[in-house]
Parts: structure tokens; sequence; C-alpha cells
């Protein structure tokens, strides 16, 4: 599978990576001093998570990370982004230093470099330790300052030879997937206690740029899932949605970050709930709006949103995502097995509209995520002939391409994800991997995406 038709071009310098996350892959979640995290708690947790599938094994990545980083240099990619799983570095959160953990991820960085490939590193991709949650996880500044204290450690031993760093990854999901709708670890639900983790998330950004600059790290950012989020109606009740949905998903984080403010939607958005709240201090947002080379954004899919009442009538109950509105879905468009619509062109639009807003604040971007889990079967050669990826991965990177077109600054693509993996309460029934995995075995078996990718970015460089 190596036909060239329509593979879109990008500039000389264009990075292309593949990503993965360390909850997600790495299994042997007892082994070497590691501690226990809050997605070690929820998923051990009877009814949380799909088949009661957990991380403890997940894709063995911790034991088979070589022929990992051999099927990324037979891709050709020029980076790779992997996760660090904070409680292998410091087990209880705060205190002792595990140096087994640091060790794995010295020996997985050392043998992308002797592989040509760059290592991209994120530093929290949703496994806190639990002894950190026990004292009230995001909720908490504490939590910030242990962030930083822990980045410091990480970037202490990894800086000279980890280029990229991103701090967080996708707070959206850390803040209020888990605090508040409760289908991420810890599980709450909650108004307030969720929008202090959304501040304490960015305040922890902060913290770990500081510390990365003083490890200093050739590139800092962090990682944002943006939606594009379209008004179902041309209604002015739908298009007000739209607003508190933004605000919600988007301006929350990028305001702080790029704009150095609070987004001025935010008493329409959360009403009662915002109002008052004593979680913010004086120089805070200069903390969070430290300048940064370069944003992450992971890009899936569109969100159409149509007004509605609250769910909860009761404002005392209310959680941090009950915004007044509801999530409609498009007609017309192929949705994948996670049932989100595929709709490239929303991607271009999403990245013009940030550089409209932000124009020079905006960094150079980098999407670190971007891919789709698809029903996949293998087929009597052995094969994966997953078409409806490919038409994903293409239609996404000629939508990209559209953007850059259209003078968005982006400088690399990773698509997620390398591997099949545990896609969070989803289990391992969601399929996102280029590469197959077989849990019985463990066998990796690339698939004709992996085929495609591999061809599109030889043909780069032709
Ligand atoms: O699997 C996740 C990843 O951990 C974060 N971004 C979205 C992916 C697909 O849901």
């Amino acid at each position: 599978m190596t036909e060239s038709r329509a593979f879109p071009r990008f500039p000389a310098g264009f990075v292309f990576g593949a990503a993965t996350a360390s909850y997600q892959i790495e299994g042997a979640a007892r082994e070497d001093g590691r501690g226990p995290s809050i997605w070690d708690t929820y998923s051990h947790t009877p009814g949380l998570v799909a088949n009661g599938d957990t991380g403890d094994i997940a894709c063995d990545h911790y034991h088979r990370y070589p022929e990992d980083v051999t099927l990324l240099r037979e891709l050709g990619v020029d980076s790779y982004r992997f996760s660090i799983a904070w409680p292998r570095i410091v087990p209880d959160g705060s205190g002792p230093v595990n140096p087994k953990g640091l060790d794995f991820y010295a020996r997985l960085v050392d043998e992308l470099l002797a592989a040509g490939i760059e290592p991209a590193a994120t530093l929290y991709h949703w496994d806190l330790p639990q002894a950190l949650e026990d004292r009230g996880g995001w909720r908490v500044r504490e939590t910030a300052e242990r962030f930083a204290e822990y980045t410091a450690v990480v970037a202490g031993h990894l800086a000279d030879r980890v280029p990229r760093w991103i701090t967080l990854n996708e707070p959206w999901c850390s803040a209020f997937l888990g605090y508040s709708v409760g289908r991420h670890a810890p599980g709450a639900r909650e108004g307030r206690g969720a929008l202090a983790a959304a501040h304490h998330l960015l305040v922890g950004h902060g913290r770990a740029v500081e510390a990365l600059r003083a490890a200093g790290v050739r590139e800092a950012g962090i990682t944002l899932n943006l939606d594009r989020n379209l008004p179902a109606t041309g209604s002015a009740a739908d298009r007000a949605a739209v607003v508190r949905a933004d605000t919600q998903h988007n301006l929350v984080w990028t305001e702080p970050l790029l704009a150095g403010r609070y987004p001025h939607t935010e008493e329409e958005t959360w009403g009662e709930l915002i109002t008052g709240q004593d979680f913010r201090r004086d120089g805070d947002l200069a903390l969070i709006g430290q300048p940064l080379d370069f944003l992450g954004i992971n890009y899936y899919r569109p969100i159409v949103v149509a007004d509605a009442p609250h769910r909860e009538p009761d404002p005392a109950l209310r959680t941090a995502t009950d915004n007044r509105y509801a999530e409609v879905r498009l007609a017309g468009a192929r949705h994948t097995a996670m049932d989100w619509p595929v709709v490239p062109d929303s991607f271009t639009d999403l990245l013009v509209a940030l550089k409209e807003r932000y124009g020079d604040a905006l960094p150079p971007i980098h999407i670190t995520e971007n891919g789709s889990a698809e029903h996949d079967e293998v087929s009597p050669d052995g094969a994966v002939h997953d078409r409806d990826r490919v038409a994903y991965l293409r239609g996404h990177l000629t939508a990209l391409k559209a953007a850059l077109d259209a003078g968005v600054d982006v400088r690399g693509y990773y698509v997620w994800s390398l591997l099949d993996n545990f896609e969070w309460a989803f289990g391992y029934g969601k399929r996102f991997g280029i590469v197959r995995v077989d849990y019985d075995t463990q066998r990796r078996t690339p698939k004709d995406s992996y085929h495609w990718y591999r061809a599109m970015i030889a043909a780069q460089r032709d």
C-alpha cells in the first residue's frame, strides 16, 4: 500500500511523528518501584472502564520498547511523542525519587536517539500519583508545586537529550472529564472543584515551564485539545450556546495562556460557580502566560452544540460542565468507532480561527495528536486494511496543509497513535493505532495506515 495519490506536501523541516502515552501503553504497573496513579484506582474500580480493562499490562511497552522504537524507525518519523509516568519517578507524589523510573525513560530516549528519532516528552498525560489525589488532587494548589518539583527532577536528567517538552496533555480532560463529568480518573462530579482543578493545572503548567527553562530545555509548550464548536442552527440561542462551549473547552485555557486574561465570557458560562472564587492569586496570570516555544494542539472532530436547559435544576448541585448546551449528532458525516464525525475542513477552520484570534501572540503550532479509532479487522492474509483510517489521515493532513497555506505557522504533526492502546474509560475496545496490537500475544502488526503514513513521509523527501 504505497500509492502516492494526493500526498500533501509540507515545507522542508516539517516534523512528522507518532504519539503515545504512558498509562495507555506501558503496563508494568507495579514494577520497579512505580507507585499507584489515579488511573490504577479508577480502572480497578468495578464498572468504570468497559470490560473491566486496566492498564496493568497494556501493550507491555515497558518491556518491549526496543521493538516499538524499531517500528518508529521503519516508519521514518522524525520525532516520537511519549509521556512520562509521574508515579514511576515520584511514587508517592512527593519525597523520594525512584531511580529505576528515571532509568527507564533514559533507556527509551537513548534508544530513540540511536534510531535517529527526536524524543518529545509529555510530563503529565493524566496519571497523577494517587497519594496526591488523596491530598486533594488538582483541586489544591499544592499539586501544582509537586508537579514543578517532579518536572525539575525529570528535566534535570533528560534535558540534554530531549529537545521538546510538553507540560500537560489536554488539561480539559484532567479538569472536566476528571472532576466534573466523572468519566476519567478520579471520577469526581463537582462544580467549583473542577474549576479549581482547571486553574491549578494552569498554575502547574506555569511552574513546570519555569523548571524546564531552569534546566535549559530547547522547547517548552503545552498541549490542548481545542474544539471546533459549531451551532446546531443559526438561532441566537444556539450561537450563545457555542460561546459557552467555547469558554469551557477552549477559552478557559487559551485566554490565560495566550492573552494574559481570564475569559470575559466565564460568568455567562459558569454563573455562581465562578464568582467569588478563591483559588486565583495575584501573579497567576503572569506565571501562566509565560512565552511558549510552541502550542501543541490535539484535534479529532468538530462538536455541534444546541442551546439547552441546565441538566441539574438545583444550582448547589451543578457540575462545571452543566453549561446550558447539548451536543447534537452531525448528520451526513461519516462517524468513527468513537462515534466522532469526520470533518477535515473543520481542522483548517479551527487553526485559522485561532490565528485570527491571537495573531502574533500565537506561538508556532505542533499538532501533537490526530487520528481515528476504526472497526479494524484482521484479514485472512493477516493484514489490517484500515481504509477508513487512511482516508481520515489523508483528509486531515490535507486540511492541515490548507491551514499552512492560509498562513498558520504549523511546524509538526504527530499521528495518534503508534499502537492500539488503552483508550481510558473505553478500555481496549477502541483501536486508534496505526499498528495493531494483539493483546493476547502482544504481537504488533503494522496496518495499511502505517504503510500509508510511511510512504507519505518518504514522499516529502523525494
Ligand atoms: O487516547 C486519547 C489520548 O490519550 C488523548 N487524546 C485523545 C486520544 C483519543 O481519545
